[in-house]
């Protein structure tokens, strides 16, 4: 284990994890996003989330809010009931084209949910649902940010297909990633673009359950996720000023890789993209990080880091750490090169390890990363 460059590994250890805006650039995620965009902070007293939502089974007429363009319908209803004797009805005889869809959602404010995984599940029912079908949605937000796109988000669109007829269903949609910045969740119904058919919706709840880290790095390459790529999370010192990306056009492998870019110098703040997993494969043996890597940077430039901690998320001190900055120069413009880095050993006590791809301070231009693995 070499700790190379003392200024950074105390304001590495003490891992800030500020999550930054972000651009969506599938066609799917821009659809998602802009349903989230257009949902703002609705008026009423938000639940905690030990209480979970309120009015679970719409046997009221509160809590649950409407999004109804003109043709659809988002109320709430007496004809069908899975509990009770009222659901939620949403739906349209002819739809509105793209980017026009109806929703029904709930929004919670929350203390600090970091390690905590939330599932939201409802009963639904169908009747001639034809197209995109529905949704489930969860989203996080920073309260102190402006209202615009999700924090943490995560949907059933194109994963799980809910349309056509059925009689009541449980379906449900998981939500992971969520750090001390998320204050506020909002679950949502949406009836999707270019759908038609009417759905009931009945005895939704939100339950939160530990996070277990995963036991291998997983989206090594990037491909997969909603709003960001799945199981990565970004981070840093002082997130102003850089810009993260999640590329669909230009990967090492497969299509799509990730960014960090900066066009101003900054002395001390650096950002990154990281992953925690379980330790388990790697306990008492040496770890390597590989990461494909391509820059068009000046000064410092990136590094590649992997630390290891006694905990199921990095916290305080690193009780193992190892980086490639000050030894392995990774600057100036390079295609696509494959960069390693290798902790010696791993303490049999560690509970999680996390990969961390730094944009270093007292650095401009653009890094991308792809193709990350770690192995023993
Ligand atoms: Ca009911
Ligand atoms: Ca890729």
């Amino acid at each position: 284990m070499s700790r190379p460059d003392a200024s950074l590994v105390p304001l590495l250890v003490a891992v800030a994890t500020v999550a930054c805006g972000t651009t969506p650039t599938d066609p799917l995620v821009s659809e998602v996003a802009s349903v989230s965009t257009e949902i703002g902070p609705q008026s009423g007293s938000p639940a905690n989330i030990n209480g979970g939502l309120t009015n679970q089974s719409a046997e009221a007429d509160s809590a649950w809010f409407f999004n109804t363009p003109t043709g659809y319908v988002s109320r709430y209803s007496s004809e069908q009931a899975h509990s009770g004797d009222r659901s939620i009805e949403l739906g349209a005889a002819t739809h509105g084209g793209p980017g026009i869809f109806g929703y029904t959602g709930q929004r919670i404010e929350v203390g600090d949910l970091t390690g905590v995984k939330l599932v939201l599940t409802a009963y639904i029912k169908l009747e001639n649902v034809v197209g995109q079908g529905v949704s489930l949605a969860l989203r996080g937000d920073d309260p102190n940010q402006n209202w615009g796109s999700a924090e943490v988000f995560s949907t059933t669109q194109r994963k799980i297909d809910i349309s056509g007829s059925g009689d009541w269903a449980e379906f449900s949609v998981e939500l992971q990633g969520i750090d001390s910045s998320i204050g506020i969740i909002t679950a949502y119904v949406v009836f999707l673009p270019e759908t038609t058919g009417t759905v009931f919706v009945d005895d939704v709840r939100i339950t939160a359950s530990e996070e277990t880290p995963v036991l291998s790095l997983q989206n090594g390459s990037f491909e997969d996720g909603d709003l960001r790529p799945e199981y990565w999370w970004r981070g840093g010192l002082g997130t102003a000023g850089f810009v993260f990306e999640w590329s669909s056009t230009d990967g090492w492998a497969g299509d799509r890789s990730v960014s960090i870019s900066r066009s101003s110098e900054s002395e001390a703040d650096f950002v990154y993209w990281a992953q925690t997993l379980r330790g388990d494969d790697f306990l008492g043996g040496p770890v390597t990080l590989t990461a494909h890597v391509r820059g068009n940077l000046s000064g410092q430039g990136a590094s590649i880091v992997i630390r290891g901690d006694d905990t199921a998320q990095p916290s305080e001190h690193a009780n193992a750490f190892v980086t490639t900055q000050g030894t392995v120069s990774i600057t100036g413009s390079f295609d696509w090169t494959e960069y390693a880095v290798t902790l010696d050993f791993l303490p049999t006590d560690m509970k999680s390890i996390t990969v961390y791809l730094l944009f270093l301070p007292g650095t401009t231009g653009t890094v991308d990363f792809d193709g990350v693995e770690l192995v023993r």
